[in-house]
Parts: structure tokens; C-alpha cells; sequence
């Protein structure tokens, strides 16, 4: 099959996918075994949370309540970002509208600034009866690591109630180490004294768990977000404990250096993670596996919470982190590039009632598709505007032909935009509209995404058909 006839193909998916219904809601809220079709939602946002899990096939990482909820609910194996920074990705999500409608294409600036009439995804649910609460991060919060912004989780909006935690001063003590000798001042890591509820985390599920108990007998959305990974790399000693430094594997870079990033941002930073030793990126990996464990454990409170309050068949449960991250592949220890790395984020959904529990996804879906998703399953109309489409009948059926294409994108500086769109076969990828650079990847052949083939005189009728594609959604 040439490659005109795999896009042609992918091309016809759009339309088939377009006719498609979704799933009775009737029979979802049937199945719910209420006559009350008013579903809970828990909507569990982790920050900096890549495709690393044991359900994701990385056995080497301990996190055996993200494996339990994904044999309960549905894996998602492609799922995308629309933006792979904090403050536009959530944004995006959260709001149901691509980055370039939010115009949020930065941490700095808070959607309301933008948007001041927008009806965020919790706020639809809370003008429809639903009691509305946010623990944690869900938007963007501002101010820092420290920070206890409820202004930027828009409270009194999208929430009746929100609450940012802070590490108690034990939590804040304990062993650990800038790895940069402080230049770059977030890439440092400590194994914390004190437990779990020393830390902003351990207070969020526990919020979450007296949330869960006292809030059962009404609708909610609940929002828990969880800040770990995230740097700085800070969780309390014992899940450091999981892992000898020595155990953790770097990844490999077969031509021997990793090549440049494409317009690569914090030049500085990369500057820095140049000079790291070996030993200094497995205390990094293995920094970001203790936070990734730290925040299992946390979840699996509140997951043991929804078992003791009987929660389970009345409550929708979606768990995603909010883009990608790069442990080192390509020489780059961070987020925001237009790799799969970053783009692909994990997404866990569990619905009552439906047909395909326990099965994985591999169809193409973007966290755009959030909003629309959770309205359908909670039987409520959300705002015309949408730009993404609900993924419901994926519930039922993983199979089924669904999106064609996920776009992602970044920004860099003097408003240029690094745009992306990746489709079952291929990444494409153009840095301001082309004038800067242009990436194509074939992820079957290539799926650490090493060659690039954009110039290659035998995929030019691919890559200008994948341009044709992305101009659709840029
Ligand atoms: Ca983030």
C-alpha cells in the first residue's frame, strides 16, 4: 500500500467516525442501577505525568493503583495533548476549545483574563445541580511551587470549594540535592522526612477521602490534582526507598549523542543537563519514579475510598496527566517539545455501565475530547463550541474507527508556534508554518522519532498532505 492510499485511508476514518452515535445514555444510567441518572465524577489531574506505568508497560515502576484502575476502567494508549505546558494544556481540557480559541498559549497568562465568560467543564456540572470541588492543582496554579492560588483554580465559578495544600515544616526537611549546583533552580530532589500528609498530596487524598465520605448521598465533581511528579522532585523518603539509584536505566541514544531538539527552549537548561553525569540522571529518573509512586500511593486512598463508600457504580472516574515529559531521551529532561514524549499524555477513563471495562484503546483521542466526553456520560448539554468530540462510543467499543488525527502544539518566543499533528501512522510537525522547520516521523518504522524524513524525496506527497491536515486545525 503506498503511502497516499494509508492516508486516503486515514482521511475516510474522519467521515466514518463523524457518522457514528454514541452509547444510549438510557443504558449507561440503566446500568447504573439508579433511576437517577446524575452521575458523580471524580476528574483526577497529575501533573507532569508521562506514559510511565506499570500498566503502560514499564514494569520497573511501582504504581499499582494507576494498574488497578486501568484494568477496572479503559487504558487509553494514544492519547493527546493539545499543548504540552501546564497552564494551555488544562486550559484547553478544560474549557473543551483548542489553544488557539483559548489564546492561553503560555504560563502566565490565566484564562479568565481571555475568557471571562467561558463555562469551564466542573462549572457546567455545577450549573446543573452538581456540588463542585477542587483539591490540589487543576488549573493552572500561579505563584509556584508554594503557592495556594485559589484564584487560578477559579474558585467560586467553576467550584463551590477549593483548596491548594502546603508541605508541613517536617515535610520540607529531609536529604536530597540541586543537580545543577542550583543554576537551574527546579531540578532538585529530596527524600522528605515525615509521611504522606506532610506533603501537599497526602493532604489532597485525604481531603479527597472525607470529600468522598461526606459528599455520597448528592451529585459531585470532584477535581484531585496531584502535583507529583512535577518538580521539584520531593516526596517522602520510602518511595525513594523503591529504587537503587543504580537500578534505574537510562535510555539509550543509538547514534551515540542525542541530536538537538528542534527549536530547543531553556538553551541554559540544556546547557546544564549536558554536564549531568550518569549518575545524576538516574537521580533524576529515579526522583521522578519516587514522586510517580508517592502519588500511586495517594490515589490508592482515594480508589479504596470509592470501594468503602460503595462509589463505584455511580461515579465516572477520569485520571490523565496533563502532557508529557522527556526522561533524558534526546538529552532533555523536561516537557514542552512536539515528540510523542510530550505530546502523548496517560489517560484512564471508568464509566458505570460500560461494555468494555478492562480493555485498552489504542484509537487516536485528544484531551479536547475531555469535555464533551463528560458532559454525554454526566447527560448534560454542554456550550455549542465544542472542538472536540466525545470518545463515549469508544467505551463500548476500543476498536471501533474513530479520530483520524491528534494535533499538539508549543509555543517559542516572539509568538512563533511549533505545530503538530500525528495520525496511526505519522508525526508532522511544522515550527512557524514552516519557516523554521519541518519534522515527519513514521511511527511505525521509527517510534523514538530519530529521522527525520520531512526532506526526503520519497515522502513529499506524505508530508504535504499531513501539511494540508494540520492547516485543518491551525
Ligand atoms: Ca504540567
Amino acid at each position: 500500500m503506498g503511502q497516499n492510499e494509508i492516508l486516503r485511508r486515514e482521511f475516510l476514518r474522519l467521515g466514518a467516525a463523524g457518522a457514528m452515535g454514541g452509547l444510549p445514555l438510557r443504558a449507561l444510567h440503566a446500568a447504573a442501577g439508579s433511576s437517577e441518572p446524575r452521575l458523580n465524577v471524580l476528574f483526577i489531574t497529575v501533573d507532569d505525568w508521562r506514559n510511565e506505568a506499570g500498566c503502560y508497560g514499564v514494569p520497573e515502576i511501582h504504581t499499582p493503583n494507576i494498574d488497578r484502575l486501568a484494568a477496572r476502567g479503559m487504558r487509553f494508549d494514544r492519547a493527546y495533548c493539545q499543548f504540552s505546558i501546564c497552564n494551555p494544556s488544562r486550559t484547553s481540557l478544560l474549557t473543551g476549545l483548542r489553544p488557539d480559541t483559548t489564546r492561553v498559549l503560555d504560563n502566565t497568562v490565566h484564562f479568565r483574563k481571555v475568557l471571562p465568560d467561558v463555562v469551564t467543564l466542573p462549572q457546567l456540572f455545577r450549573q446543573n445541580g452538581w456540588y463542585t470541588a477542587s483539591y490540589g492543582k487543576t488549573f493552572h496554579v500561579f505563584g509556584g511551587a508554594d503557592s495556594q492560588d485559589v484564584v487560578g483554580v477559579n474558585a467560586g465559578q467553576s467550584f463551590d470549594e477549593a483548596e491548594i495544600f502546603k508541605p508541613t515544616a517536617r515535610g520540607q526537611q529531609g536529604e536530597g540535592r540541586n543537580l545543577t549546583g542550583g543554576e537551574v533552580r527546579w531540578c532538585s530532589w529530596k527524600a522528605a522526612e515525615g509521611d504522606d500528609e506532610d506533603q501537599p498530596d497526602g493532604q489532597n487524598a485525604r481531603a479527597a477521602v472525607r470529600f468522598l465520605e461526606q459528599r455520597r448521598d448528592r451529585p459531585f465533581f470532584l477535581a484531585l490534582g496531584f502535583h507529583k511528579p512535577h518538580d521539584p522532585f520531593i516526596a517522602p523518603k520510602k518511595y525513594f526507598d523503591l529504587y537503587p539509584v543504580d537500578s534505574i536505566k537510562l535510555p539509550q541514544d543509538p547514534s551515540g549523542r542525542a541530536p538537538d531538539l528542534p527549536h530547543a527552549i531553556g538553551s541554559g537548561w540544556r546547557t546544564a543537563f549536558d554536564r549531568f553525569t550518569d549518575r545524576e540522571r538516574r537521580e533524576f529518573k529515579r526522583a521522578y519514579y519516587a514522586g510517580t509512586s508517592f502519588m500511586d500511593a495517594q490515589l490508592g486512598k482515594v480508589l479504596d475510598a470509592l470501594d468503602s463508600f460503595q462509589l463505584w457504580d455511580k461515579t465516572i472516574v477520569v485520571m490523565l496527566g496533563d502532557h508529557g515529559y522527556h526522561l533524558g531521551e534526546r538529552g532533555w529532561w523536561n516537557k514542552n517539545t512536539l515528540f510523542d514524549l510530550s505530546a502523548r499524555s496517560p489517560l484512564l477513563v471508568w464509566a458505570p455501565g460500560m461494555k468494555a471495562a478492562g480493555r485498552p484503546c489504542t484509537r487516536l483521542v485528544e484531551f479536547v475530547d475531555l469535555y464533551p466526553t463528560l458532559a454525554e456520560l454526566g447527560g448534560l448539554r454542554p456550550p455549542a463550541n465544542l472542538e472536540g468530540r466525545s470518545f463515549v462510543p469508544l467505551l463500548a467499543d476500543p476498536q471501533r474507527l474513530w479520530k483520524q488525527a491528534a494535533y499538539t502544539q508549543v509555543g517559542r518566543g516572539r509568538g512563533a508556534q511549533g505545530r503538530s499533528v500525528r495520525t496511526d501512522r505519522w508525526r508532522y510537525t511544522e515550527w512557524a508554518e514552516g519557516r523554521e522547520g519541518i519534522e515527519l516521523y513514521d511511527q511505525v518504522r521509527d517510534p523514538s522519532e530519530w529521522h527525520n524524513l520531512a526532506r526526503d524525496p520519497g515522502h513529499a506527497a506524505v508530508a504535504k498532505e499531513l501539511s494540508a491536515l494540520l492547516k485543518e486545525k491551525s
